[in-house]
């Protein structure tokens, strides 16, 4: 016996009104990514030192192009696709469509925050890089736009935990559906998160862009920036794993080890908000005890990552059992590779051991004293954003697609030789990032235009160069496909999403109810915030508003 992870598990359609905004939402995102990797190639084709981007229209420098690719592709990409698909996972787990004006409004203040930050990147008045470090300064229509972002993710968590009190009204007692757990969770754990960027841009760069304070501190604002900036990656991540555990085992044919284990590990990402420091261990200001407590608790938030590998693998080896593989790794040939949406995204998993391990290195202080601002961390962070999510998407969007615009995938075989050039193209360019950053190669660098180098950066230049490009052409191909799926793919009926089931029932006595009250481990996490930055915002207060603005066209 096994337990569907959703509430009413039988063939539930979702209103048209509530699936036209979750698809405004993924649109959204899949137009500024087009964008973006546009822009990626110019940056991959930098490190071989050939400047592509002179012959972009608009684009006038390198650094405005990365700053674009970084918004589009990490922030806007990122906040629409969760917005829309997390908003689709919650209403199929509670059975219950989120309402329909808050997402309405969700989805239009996104919209106006992308377009406000993309007329000041396309501009050249906010070439301040996706970290928007001060003193570097940007138009006020950047610092807005970025801000209306923000809120577009509290608007939709307002949804949330709206229909989320409706559903326990009406099923008192009950344990909330895993799916729809793991959807809330994930807001849960970024509205914590997403305090320190919202009083940066709005109590600080905001009014500092509008003229109405004579500087900035960039201490107190970095500190404020990574302290959004790490967990950031795992609102990045987090609507991944609801499909890798919510999914995935269904579409590969197996089915959820643990419920409980699925539970613990979201909560974990709740509990470890406060490590934002490990991007700051180079920074001076910072006590060294700080920065030990911090890559302690670094070392922690890789836990609820391993229990997934752990949970997600086994899914896959069940599917691959009952589908006839046998012995220790026969298993793992019979998972249904010719699907290109699972084949996408156990493809982004591989990708992410690697991605997951790199992460470890830079965690480590002394590592980390090796690789930071170096072509290292865009080698790991392409292979954990820029692959094991960016591919995920893909894989996501090859059974999304077709869901909301009732039509099949069009040539699958094509979709499948896509994944497969993605990844192939990310394995070539972050091998080459990273072997390029052990050699000290810098990260954020116009290769084109420095006076320096060195030979040993040659040969991984090229690497990225090669990768970005195959990136590029099977980006370029998804979209594609997206497009012809969406003119040409055949009519289909309506239908239910695909969902897995766990094998045990949540427990309904006992301690494990508890798991489902958010509000104890928001209350835990707030402790751990302050008692982890608490001592150094106090010794930052008040803040230095001093340091003069620079502008960069
Ligand atoms: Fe990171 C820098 C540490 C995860 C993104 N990271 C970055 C930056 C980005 C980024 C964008 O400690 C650059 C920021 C900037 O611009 O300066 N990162 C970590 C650690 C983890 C980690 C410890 N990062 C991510 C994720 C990201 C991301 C996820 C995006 C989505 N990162 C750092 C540090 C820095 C950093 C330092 C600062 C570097 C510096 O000095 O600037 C961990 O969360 C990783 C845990 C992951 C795992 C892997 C689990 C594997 C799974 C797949 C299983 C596979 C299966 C397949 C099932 C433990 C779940 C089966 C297949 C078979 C083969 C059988
Ligand atoms: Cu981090």
């Amino acid at each position: 016996m096994s337990t569907a992870v959703v509430s009413d598990p039988s063939g539930l359609v979702l209103p048209q009104k509530q699936l036209n905004v979750i698809r405004c939402n993924i649109y959204l995102g899949f137009a500024v990514l087009a964008v973006g990797v546009i822009m990626g190639l110019g940056q991959a084709l930098n490190y071989a030192r050939v400047n592509v981007v002179q012959y972009y229209p608009v684009v006038k420098s390198y650094y405005q192009g990365l700053t674009i690719h970084g918004v589009f592709n990490a922030l806007v990409l990122t906040t629409a696709f969760a917005n829309g698909f997390i908003a689709l996972t919650t209403a199929r787990g509670l059975a219950r469509k989120l309402n329909d004006t808050l997402l309405q409004a969700a989805f239009g203040t996104l919209l106006l925050g992308a377009l406000l930050a993309a007329y000041a990147m396309f501009t050249g008045q906010a070439s301040v890089l996706y970290t928007f470090y001060p003193p570097l300064e940007a138009h006020w229509t950047f610092y807005l736009g970025l801000a209306l972002v923000v809120v577009s993710t509290w608007i939709t968590s307002a949804a949330q935990l709206l229909t989320l009190r409706a559903w326990r009204n009406d099923h008192p007692g009950e344990r909330v559906p895993l799916l729809a757990f793991m959807s809330i969770a994930t807001y849960v754990m970024w509205d914590i998160a997403s305090a320190g960027i919202a009083i940066e841009v709005v109590v600080f760069l905001l009014p500092w862009s509008l003229g109405l304070y004579a500087g900035v501190d960039p201490m107190l604002n970095r500190t404020l920036f990574w302290y959004t900036g790490h967990p950031i990656v795992y609102f990045w991540l987090l609507p991944i794993y609801v499909s890798w555990y919510g999914m995935i085992p269904r579409q590969a044919g197996g089915v959820l080890f643990s419920d409980t284990l699925t539970r613990v590990a979201f909560i974990l990402f709740i509990l470890l908000v406060p490590v934002g420091f490990h991007h700051q261990f180079l920074d001076p200001g910072i006590s060294s005890g700080l920065k030990f407590t911090v890559a302690g608790l670094t070392f922690a938030i890789f836990f609820p990552s391993l229990m997934t590998a752990f949970s997600v693998m086994y899914a896959l080896e069940i599917g691959g059992r009952r589908r006839g593989g046998s012995g220790r790794i026969g298993w793992f040939f019979r998972i249904p590779w010719s699907d290109p949406s699972v084949a996408a995204q156990v493809l982004a998993m591989i990708a992410f051991l690697l991605g997951g391990i790199s992460g470890l290195m830079n965690a480590s202080y002394t590592m980390n004293m090796e690789i930071h601002n170096t072509a290292f961390v865009p080698g790991h962070f392409h292979l954990t954003i820029g692959c094991a999510v960016a591919l995920s998407y893909v894989g996501i969007a090859y059974w999304l697609i077709p869901y909301l615009e009732r039509r099949e995938l069009w040539f699958p075989r094509l979709a499948l030789f896509q994944a497969f050039l993605y990844f192939s193209g990310v394995m070539i360019f972050s091998r080459g990032l990273m072997a390029g950053g052990m050699e000290g190669m810098p990260r954020r660098t116009d290769m084109v235009h420095a006076a320096y180098g060195l030979a040993a950066w040659k040969i991984p230049g090229i690497m990225t160069a090669i990768g970005g490009s195959l990136m590029f052409v099977s980006a370029m191909l998804f979209f594609f496909i997206l497009v012809m799926t969406m003119i040409a793919g055949k009519k289909t009926a309506p239908r239910d999403l695909l969902f897995t089931a766990t094998v045990q029932a949540p427990s309904t006595v006992g301690w494990q109810p508890w798991l489902d009250r958010f509000s104890y481990w928001v209350l835990a996490s707030v402790i751990l915030v302050v008692a982890v930055y608490g001592p150094f915002i106090m010794a930052h207060f008040p803040p230095r508003l001093t340091t003069a603005g620079l502008l960069y066209p």
